[in-house]
């Protein structure tokens, strides 16, 4: 079989197989406000206010965010969409959106492209999204802070099974004290000083959310600076409290590591930045802790060749996705290909990171293509020594990189 052919069939099971993607801020319809879909949340996806914001010198971000969301995303439309060209990721991202949904992408009349969603409900429209995109499953990001959320759990309102949860810690490990009220008023006695007391609190607390959510794995956002052992909250509070319940009820700990939150706090949500941090707070761990598995993701592209030979130490460390600033074609081509040559296919190549429905079909068109691109040339470079390679295998391989088996493996195993 030749080159092409090769990359024909790859990218065929590849666009075939159902993704189960393991990060995401999406929410299944239960939870009302918080599930975005539609064009104008596509337009104020907070990835693209920055690049509205370079266009418009004359535009104060402040006057931007003081405005409706309507208003902004006609900003947005005409700025990016109209006056300009739409390259950049998150712009094409719209684009592909649009085109694969079946909207005239020549149509530049935006009250012209909001008709098309009129037509939906919220459940028809995940429904038209998922099987778009080929989604299997999304994992949500839960946070037991959040009071909206928290009153749809303790309803017993999400039934979807397509959205998984996961119990994300960042107001539990980086804002314990602020948290301290909620953690009262949600019936945990907790306090400042980490007392015996506390961290048996701590532990019930943690364990309550997992009995409640059922969570796929838990998750905390670190900064570039983490460090396990510089006796901060957050470190305290991941040993004695995070690590212990994650090894007793068998669950993942994914540590999503290097951003730099709020280096613009005028941009607001999209006001994070990016920094290196250093892998060997994760190697330290994944040694103290055999018996914890640690998915990880690391923001800065710098980082990520070094967190392939952590995980080559450590086989209780999973690599994840090509977060954020790095979910663009030609760093997760580089990612993939560097994971793929030191691990094989014992990680995961990516998540979606969708905050709005309607990503999901390009975040994962984009992605798909990439991945199967890179995993083409790797079957290619066996097959020219003869190395025979079946549909099954393929089909099997992808099966465990994008369908879900490996975090099924990882988690079980
Ligand atoms: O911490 C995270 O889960 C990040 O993905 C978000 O904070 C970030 O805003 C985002 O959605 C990036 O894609
Ligand atoms: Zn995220």
């Amino acid at each position: 079989m030749d080159f092409l052919a090769v990359t024909k069939q790859v990218t065929n099971i590849i666009n075939d197989t159902a993704v189960a993607d393991i990060h995401t801020h999406l929410y299944s319809e239960a939870f009302g406000e918080l599930m975005l879909w539609g064009v104008d949340e596509l337009l104020t996806y907070h990835y693209l206010a920055p690049e509205l914001l370079r266009l418009r010198p004359d535009l104060r971000p402040q006057d931007y965010f003081k405005l409706g969301k309507k208003e902004q995303a006609e900003l947005v439309w005409q700025e990016i969409f109209v006056t300009h060209t739409p390259l950049s990721e998150a712009a094409r991202g719209v684009v592909t959106v649009l085109h694969e949904l079946g909207v005239d992408t020549s149509e530049k009349d935006l009250n012209t492209v909001r008709k098309y969603f009129q037509d939906f409900s919220p459940a028809e429209y995940i429904d038209k999204v998922f099987e778009l995109a080929n989604i299997k499953s999304v994992v949500m990001t839960n946070d037991p802070f959040d009071k909206t959320e928290r009153k749809v759990w303790n309803q017993s309102k999400h039934q979807d099974e397509r959205f998984k949860s996961a119990l994300r810690l960042d107001g539990f490990l980086m804002n314990y004290t602020e948290n301290l009220p909620a953690l009262h008023e949600q019936g945990f006695s907790m306090s400042e000083n980490l007392e015996e007391k506390t961290i048996i609190a701590s532990r019930d607390f943690l364990k309550h959310w997992i009995d409640l959510i059922t969570p796929e794995y838990m998750a905390v956002s670190l900064p570039p600076d983490f460090r396990p052992d510089d006796g901060s909250v957050c470190a305290r509070l991941m040993r004695l409290c995070v690590l212990p319940v994650a090894q007793e009820c068998h669950l993942p700990f994914a540590m999503m590591i290097g951003v730099k939150r709020q280096v613009n706090p005028e941009l607001e949500l999209a006001g994070d930045g990016v920094g290196k941090t250093d892998v060997s707070a994760i190697e330290e761990l994944a040694c103290e802790y055999p018996d914890v598995k640690f998915m990880i993701t690391l923001l800065s592209r710098e980082n990520q060749h070094e967190l392939c030979v952590a995980a080559r130490k450590f086989r209780n460390i999973l690599p994840f996705g090509c977060w954020w600033f790095l979910n663009n074609p030609s760093i997760i081509h580089e990612i993939t290909s560097e994971r793929i040559e030191m691990l094989g296919l014992t990680m995961i190549p990516q998540h979606s990171d969708a905050r709005v429905l309607d990503q999901l079909i390009y975040k994962w068109s984009h992605s798909r293509s990439v991945i199967a691109a890179v995993l083409a040339a790797k079957y290619f470079d066996i097959m020219k020594t003869g190395w025979r390679v079946t549909k099954e295998d393929i089909q099997r391989d992808v099966n465990r990189i994008l369908g879900g088996r490996i975090l099924e493996e990882f988690r079980g195993g």
